[in-house]
């Protein structure tokens, strides 16, 4: 039998499981590096965590690493239904609240280091949490993708921590009556842009689609809903679709350094963003607040026919 002790959490209704004792040894590369031994070598452990009969389709995995800088707190590395994350904003929510919950990190500002950069991370009480998340800017204004059966769609794309196709003109409602209609739209709107080779800088492919609409709680700016890799929906605003929003914004003179961002998401959570500019790019501040609402051990019974989850 082999165990792994995790701690699970929400951030605004998507959950986070993140993994504290039982996972593999990745040696001691970059984050990046560490990724891909995980992508390679260990990829059914990503799949036991996360995946049917002890995950589903929306849960996202934090798996806790030693970081290449000793000053900071923590690697992480983040891993889906279907494959691993550059970042993920409301994953790095659910983490630093559950290291608090354990006692692992006070209150205040901790380096996190991810496969595509080092963020800093504030906890400000036992659920709020700041993320400085990395780098984010729109690599395309207004690019146009006919998708066959639906229409055309005109969109940006942008890097928040990974790649996001940002529709603001679909005809779509943005609501919890309508995901089944939406999930359908986006992931159409995804394999379009596959099959049209539209691509994110380096090749990086586009695997967050995200669509914009009038908020319903007084207090935001807008709602959205945001497709994830594996067909599930983001609960939460998405943190690293927060901030390639928060980058077309600033692209287009309609958001000032600083200026707060109030971004809903389909089931009615919320996130705060702002951005620092520093040529020409923005550093994306992202607040949001999780809860802790399991401490488990995960059991890996090798007479189980299922004990490395169920893969497509
Ligand atoms: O919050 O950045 C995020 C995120 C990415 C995928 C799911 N959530």
């Amino acid at each position: 039998m082999h165990r792994i002790q995790v701690v699970d959490t929400h951030t605004g209704g998507e959950p986070t499981r993140v993994v504290i004792a039982g996972g593999p040894d990745l040696g001691t590369g970059s984050i990046a590096d560490r990724l891909a031994a995980f992508r390679t070598a260990h990829d059914t452990f990503r799949s036991t965590v996360v995946n049917e009969p002890r995950g589903s389709d929306v849960m996202v995995g934090a798996l806790i690493v030693e970081p290449v800088d000793p000053s900071s707190t923590a690697g992480v590395i983040f891993f889906n239904n279907v494959g691993y994350l550059g970042m993920c904003g409301h994953g790095t929510i659910g983490v630093a609240v559950a290291l608090h919950h354990l006692g692992r990190i006070d209150l205040g500002t901790h380096r996190f280091e991810t496969p595509v950069g080092p963020v800093a991370v504030t906890v400000e009480d036992r659920n709020t949490v700041a993320i400085d998340n990395v780098e984010s800017y729109r690599q395309a204004h207004g690019v146009e993708v006919d998708v066959p059966g639906l229409r055309r769609y005109t969109g940006d794309i942008a890097w928040g921590g990974n790649w996001f196709f940002l529709v603001q003109d679909h005809g779509e409602i943005i609501a919890p009556n309508n995901i089944d209609r939406l999930t359908d739209v986006t992931w159409r709107i995804r394999q379009a842009l596959e099959a049209k080779g539209i691509q994110g800088a380096n090749g990086g492919e586009i695997d967050h689609i995200e669509l914009f609409g009038p908020p319903t709680l007084p207090n935001a700016d807008s709602k959205n809903f945001v497709l994830c890799p594996g067909r599930a929906y983001d609960r939460s605003p998405c943190g690293t679709g927060t901030s390639a929003k928060l980058a077309c914004l600033v692209a287009d003179g309609k958001l000032a350094e600083g200026q707060v961002w109030r971004q809903e998401s389909v089931i009615g959570s919320l996130f705060e963003g702002s951005a620092r500019i520093v040529e020409g790019r923005i550093r994306p501040r992202i607040r949001g607040t999780a809860f802790v609402n399991a401490e488990s051990t995960l059991i890996v019974d090798p007479s189980d026919p299922f004990a490395l989850g169920i893969r497509p």
